[in-house]
């Protein structure tokens, strides 16, 4: 296998993470974000078509895209320390939890950053879209995507993970995305104090290096 990576995008840390928890080794080939070597020839020609970050190659030649098959893909490949689960309810659950987190925070919070006025924008008028919704936008966008983490964090009281005892794909997902949208000043609200404790637990981690 071979895992085509950008260390600096949260997408492809997902993998590593998760990965990680699991003990896997993924063989790594850098791609080159920043010079746009992902909308270049080769690799989205062969690689990925749609020009972004991660792809995995399997031994057969095959590429995989979109970090959570790929994460499924793994899981099945080795399903020895459950990140998603051990049981078809265990397995439900976290995907329950995964896909609202992708819709309700992820997706929203991604589109507040790639709106707003900067590098991100120009990057991605450049590479991705014809059309983009106006820059003003991003302060609404990550407004959305706040309102739900106020929701969240009343909902998780008492948990230690998203799926309570249970760090899974869930976890590791919602966490790439939070640490990652810290880092570009869109913070999650420190009034949510479930979340902030929770986003500690989940960095003392060693995976959270990957
Ligand atoms: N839905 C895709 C999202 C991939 C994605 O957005 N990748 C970003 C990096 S985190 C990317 O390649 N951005 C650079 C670009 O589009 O030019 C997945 O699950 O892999």
């Amino acid at each position: 296998m071979l895992f085509y990576d950008y260390h600096d995008a949260p997408n492809p840390r997902v993998v590593r993470m998760f990965a990680a928890e699991k003990g896997m080794d993924l063989p790594k080939r850098h791609v080159d974000v920043r010079t746009g070597e992902n909308h270049r020839a080769p690799y989205n020609v062969e690689i990925n078509r749609t020009g972004q970050v991660p792809a995995l190659q399997l031994d057969n030649g095959q590429i995989l895209c979109e970090i959570l098959p790929i994460c499924e893909y793994l899981e099945e490949l080795q399903p020895d320390r459950p990140m998603i689960g051990a049981t078809p309810e265990e397995r439900a659950e976290t995907r329950m939890w995964t896909r609202w987190l992708d819709l309700k925070y992820v997706e929203r919070m991604t589109e507040a950053c790639v709106v707003r006025p900067g590098p991100i924008r120009d990057h991605y008028a450049r590479f991705n879209y014809k059309t983009m919704l106006p820059p003003e936008a991003g302060d609404i966008c990550a407004t959305m995507a706040r309102e739900k983490l106020h929701w969240l964090d009343a909902e998780m009281a008492g948990r230690q993970f998203i799926c309570g005892n249970r760090f899974s794909l869930a976890d590791v997902h919602f966490y790439v995305f939070l640490d990652f949208f810290e880092v570009l000043g869109l913070n999650f609200p420190r009034s949510c104090t479930w979340l902030t404790d929770y986003f500690a637990r989940v960095s003392s981690r060693p995976s959270a290096a990957a």
